[in-house]
């Protein structure tokens, strides 16, 4: 089966790549997964200045998913193309790196400083993080604030570098904020991030998390967002999706795949199997091999038909 697949204006060999923030920048997963055979290591959301993040406890694990508050843990811009990028391009890993930013000029020079780097394939807006200081500051919550940052980070981001959006579940109507930011320039579609969620520890019978609420991944995401993948490629069959949450086998990319996703990031399953990403690309092209399928194209949207 011909797995390969385009990010944008750009060619992988496979359609599986990591999920921004799940697998560090790739080296935690190299001794299990060849970089080079996947699509490309998504990096964790880098902002301008190296963050601490939010206090600890931030990861607490629920019977069908992960919650986080990790609040932008990383070593900003300057220590990714120092250290983090070159190691990857060095081993000819291709990078889709994830921005993040609180204003939109914030987003628009992490894309300045990305053009040209060795590596980098594309960007990955993230306006999506749940762990801000306030919903206001989510950008991907209102179509005009959305588009706003594509349309900044497009303006001046390399146009040989694909720009994604990381869209937000916790909206009334995905559609409409992807409508804004197809319009204004993204390339592609991020979906989903995580779901805002709480556990309440019921010895101490306080929040478990430092930050309280949190971000809602794995398998317990997984039907909310296929729906939303499957909505916005009924309403936008040509943008091109790259769809995310709770996958951790063949079959579940196999679903985003027949919803509409061109191409999937496997994030939560990272932290029980190192190599699921790997094997969920193996796993896929099984799956449309015993369907009769020739390449993933042909079975992109498929369930829309
Ligand atoms: O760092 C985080 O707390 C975080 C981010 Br930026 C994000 O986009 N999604 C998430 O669940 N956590």
């Amino acid at each position: 089966v011909d797995l390969r697949t385009a990010l944008g204006s750009v060619e992988v060999p496979s359609p599986v790549l990591t999920a921004s923030g799940c697998s560090a920048n790739g080296a935690e997963l190299e001794p299990f997964v060849d970089l080079t055979a996947i699509g490309a290591v998504v990096t964790k959301s880098v902002q301008l200045r190296p963050r601490s993040g939010r206090p600890t406890p931030r990861m607490a694990e629920t019977p069908s998913g992960m919650l986080n508050s990790i609040g932008l843990q990383g070593p900003g811009i300057d220590g990714l193309l120092s250290d983090d990028l070159p190691w990857l391009a060095e081993r000819g890993a291709r990078a889709f790196v994830s921005i993040a930013g609180t204003r939109v000029e914030d987003f628009a020079e992490l894309a300045q400083r990305l053009r040209g780097v060795p590596g980098v394939l594309g960007l990955e807006v993230n306006i999506s993080c749940p762990n801000v200081e306030s919903r206001g500051e989510v950008f991907a919550c209102d179509p005009v604030a959305a588009s706003d940052v594509v349309s900044a980070v497009r303006a001046v981001a390399d146009p040989a570098q694909p720009v994604y959006a990381k869209l937000s579940p916790d909206v009334t109507d995905i559609v409409s904020v992807a409508r804004a930011v197809t319009d204004a320039g993204a390339d592609g579609l991020s979906m989903i991030n995580t779901l805002l969620g709480l556990v309440i520890d019921p010895d101490t019978m306080r929040p478990v998390l430092g930050g309280v609420t949190g971000g809602l991944s794995g398998p317990a995401i997984r039907p909310v967002a296929l729906r939303c993948v499957w909505q916005v490629h009924q309403a936008l069959p040509e943008a091109p999706i790259l769809g995310m949450g709770g996958i951790r086998s063949g079959l579940d990319a196999l679903q985003f795949v027949l919803a509409g996703a061109s191409a999937v990031s496997v994030g939560t399953a990272v932290f029980n199997d190192p190599s699921a990403v790997a094997r969920v690309h193996d796993e896929l092209a099984a799956a449309l091999a015993q369907r009769g399928f020739a390449s993933l194209r042909e079975a992109v949207g498929y369930a829309h038909r």
